[in-house]
């Protein structure tokens, strides 16, 4: 079978769509930090979708910060990768063209630095995950103590962190009398515009208040609510691609019809029209990334959680569980007063197509996959609408189950007394907690609620929320998961 590239493109099928510009002409102009699946399958698209109605000097460079597979999937294929919209009544492919180049950070730290300090680079956008950003998550501090902020700051040509690499090549362009580019945190952390700027000036205060100060009065930092499910690919997925295309491509991505982008409108340097592909470009980003980050993302933790525990393998298969659904039901009921919603939007609306969408019965997103980082993702899913509704001395019994099923899962051991795979920047810390505790469910919720970088220094001394978890904790580990959830008043 041939393999996707720039030159079997013309003989795909014509039920295929294809990049409809001259993407020989295509310059870079944007640096892509943590080229995974959901870029490829977001911000790619979008930009796909900008340059054929408005060509310009925006092809991307992606860079792994990590792994060569990406680069070494994607060179061979020109860059060219499928998009597999998954939508219930049947797939649609699509061959992203944006994505011109792939660089390998650890291979060769330099050229990357070099690409992103080049003039021609106006915008670097980010997905390195929540854990990428070696902050505090609790605080959304830099975490000095972090190794691989250690590490580049006793090797700041050669840096691992994308701070780091941020830093450096922010430092020579201050140097080379350039202007600085737009950084542009695409990931899924509150207010992810100003805690990377806060990071970023904070790293470079490490190393030169000239550097800290330059960029702070000269650097963009767009805050963005990004949206759309995209599950990691399978080989199944990377087969069923091969059949319909007939064509081999060893990087696809697959995601639902759904997308959504909510950008600051806070560029340095120009941007693509992103707007004509539906992205809403507002002043104020806040209220879609509540929204989403505690409305979607909080929703799928619990289930994620909950959904492990009680044998699903899938959101859609936990979210089409009457017991799990009715559970959602109610953790929205907490969540929906916590949201200011943004204009136009009804968030029960909202809900109600969340649910949907969980339930698309042609997308398998693993409950494992977002069962991951736990550590990283409970403060802005889930803890800081339980402070909302601890202030207003409102009900959080569904927030408080989400957080016990996410302690009875980092015990590592599932209902059948099976392990669980529990991946998280701290699991070394939780099972040191679980085996000390065991099944005493008092001394586990403690030990973990006593992690200050997730829960900070005042929940551990809010007697309301850390009894509640508590009694659902002992109820998980007496019950099991889905028989707590029936449990739950309506
Ligand atoms: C998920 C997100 O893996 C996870 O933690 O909750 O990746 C989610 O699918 C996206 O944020 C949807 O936009």
């Amino acid at each position: 079978m041939t393999r996707l590239s720039s030159t079997s493109l013309a003989g795909l099928p014509a039920s295929v769509r294809r990049p409809a510009y001259d993407r020989a002409a295509l310059k870079p102009g944007i640096v892509h930090l943590g080229l995974g699946a959901f870029a490829r399958a977001h911000l790619a698209e979008y930009t796909d979708d900008a340059l054929e109605h408005a060509f310009g000097a925006w092809g991307i460079v992606g860079a792994s910060l990590q792994r060569p597979d990406q680069r070494d999937r994607l060179k061979p294929q020109d860059g060219l990768y499928t998009f597999l919209k998954r939508a219930p009544e049947g797939p649609q492919l699509r061959v992203i063209g944006s994505v011109l180049d792939v660089l390998v950070a650890p291979e060769n730290p330099s050229a990357l630095i070099a690409r992103l300090a080049a003039a021609e680079t106006r915008i670097v956008s980010l997905t390195v995950t929540e854990k990428g950003y070696c902050h505090d998550p609790a605080t959304g501090k830099l975490k000095d103590s972090h190794p691989d902020i250690i590490h580049d700051l006793e090797h700041p040509t050669a840096p691992r962190s994308a701070v780091g690499l941020l830093v450096a090549a922010l430092r020579l362009r201050m140097a080379e009398g350039l202007g600085p580019f737009t950084a542009l945190s695409c990931d899924n952390l509150p207010h992810n515009g100003k805690v990377l700027a806060g990071l970023v000036r904070d790293f470079a205060a490490l190393r030169d208040d000239r550097l800290a100060a330059w960029i702070e009065a000269n650097g963009a930092f767009p805050a963005t609510m990004v949206d759309r499910i995209v599950p990691a690919t399978t080989d199944a997925d990377i087969a069923e691609v091969a059949s319909l295309l007939g064509a081999e491509d060893a990087a696809p991505v697959i995601g639902e019809p759904f997308r959504q982008w909510a950008i600051q409108d806070t560029f340095v340097s120009g941007r693509p029209d992103w707007q004509v592909a539906g992205a809403q470009m507002v002043s104020e980003v806040a209220p879609f990334e509540f929204m989403k980050l505690r409305m979607l993302n909080g929703a799928h933790s619990c289930l994620a959680y909950l959904g492990y525990l009680s044998g699903h393998e899938t959101v859609a298969e936990a979210s089409a569980d009457p017991v799990l659904s009715r559970m959602l039901e109610g953790l929205w009921s907490e969540v929906i007063p916590t949201v200011p919603a943004p204009e136009g939007v009804d968030l029960a609306e909202y809900a109600r197509a969340l649910l949907v969408r969980f339930r698309n019965p042609a997308i398998r997103h693993r409950t494992w996959q977002i069962a991951m980082d736990g550590s990283q993702k409970l403060p802005q899913r889930l803890l800081g609408t339980i402070r909302d509704r601890l202030k207003a001395g409102a009900s959080f019994e569904h927030l408080a189950l989400g957080v016990a099923a996410w302690m009875r899962y980092a015990t590592g051991t599932d209902e059948k007394g099976a392990a669980i795979d529990v991946r998280d920047p701290l699991a070394a810390e939780f099972a040191r907690i679980a085996a000390s505790a065991g099944r005493n469910a008092q001394a586990l919720s403690q030990g973990l609620i006593g992690i200050e970088a997730i829960f900070g220094s005042d929940l551990p001394r809010e007697a309301a929320f850390t009894s509640a978890v508590a009694c659902h904790l002992e109820s998980l580990f007496a019950k099991g998961a889905r028989a707590t959830a029936e449990a739950m008043p309506a």
